[in-house]
């Protein structure tokens, strides 16, 4: 089943459970970074993972290896079950991220190529490719790969085999899910769900492409 994973970028607690409550039945997981948390407070992550989805917490760690690991224990004692990492800040970096995620039962995963288009800046010319190398090298339990570039997300499925690839773009930023659905693990879906007029209705209906998990 290619789950579906709820970016919940809101700006307030109440808009926050609110959403996650009427969605909560289409998610797999919720994933939540610093827009929400930066506004509610770390807290939230407690209120909402305990409702009982998987959180992942989409800090992209990218620091030095204390600190990334400093970020991903206060991360873990929050209930956040995930937590996502920068690849490009390198080995050590990237193993105190999954390391400390292992020691809490959780699971981390390594951005290997961003959604936007800005990303062909860096991210093209072999720099994913040495990314998705490191990611298993490192014992990571996934990727963040764009669902923006099927082709690209694909290329990479190749590289990293049975390791889970989450995939955002699908909906605001153009990825279109019947494209992608097929080759991941997970789509993530934030806008296209938050600022929708029924945002249970829309989750419903990205629901509906759990089904084509492995057809591409
Ligand atoms: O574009 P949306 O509103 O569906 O949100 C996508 C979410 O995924 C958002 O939280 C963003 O920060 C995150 N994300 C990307 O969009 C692209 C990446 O490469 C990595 C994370």
């Amino acid at each position: 089943m290619t789950e579906v994973i709820l970016a919940l970028d809101v700006g307030t607690r109440d808009a926050a459970v609110s959403i996650a409550e009427k969605t909560g039945p289409y998610l797999d997981a919720i994933k939540i970074g610093y827009p929400l948390v930066l506004a509610a407070g770390l807290t939230i992550a407690d209120e909402l993972s305990a409702g009982g989805l998987p959180l992942i917490a989409d800090f992209k760690v990218a620091d030095i290896p204390n600190t990334s690991r400093l970020i991903a224990e206060e991360v873990f004692s929050h209930g956040f079950s995930g937590i996502i990492c920068h690849g490009f800040v390198g080995r050590d970096s990237v193993l105190a991220c999954v390391d400390t995620a292992h020691d809490h039962g959780g699971e981390c995963y390594v951005v290997t190529e961003m959604s936007h288009p800005g990303a062909v800046d860096f991210f093209h010319g072999g720099i994913a490719e040495r990314i998705a190398a490191l990611v298993c090298e490192t014992g990571a339990d996934g990727i963040i790969a764009p669902a923006t570039r099927p082709e690209r997300t694909q290329m990479l499925r190749t590289l990293i085999g049975t390791r889970k690839i989450l995939s955002p773009g699908v909906g605001a930023q153009g990825g279109d899910p019947s494209a992608i659905a097929g080759i991941v693990d997970g789509i993530i879906v934030g806008r296209a769900i938050y600022e929708s007029a029924d945002p249970a209705g829309a989750a419903q209906q990205y629901a509906q492409f759990r089904s084509l998990r492995g057809t591409n």
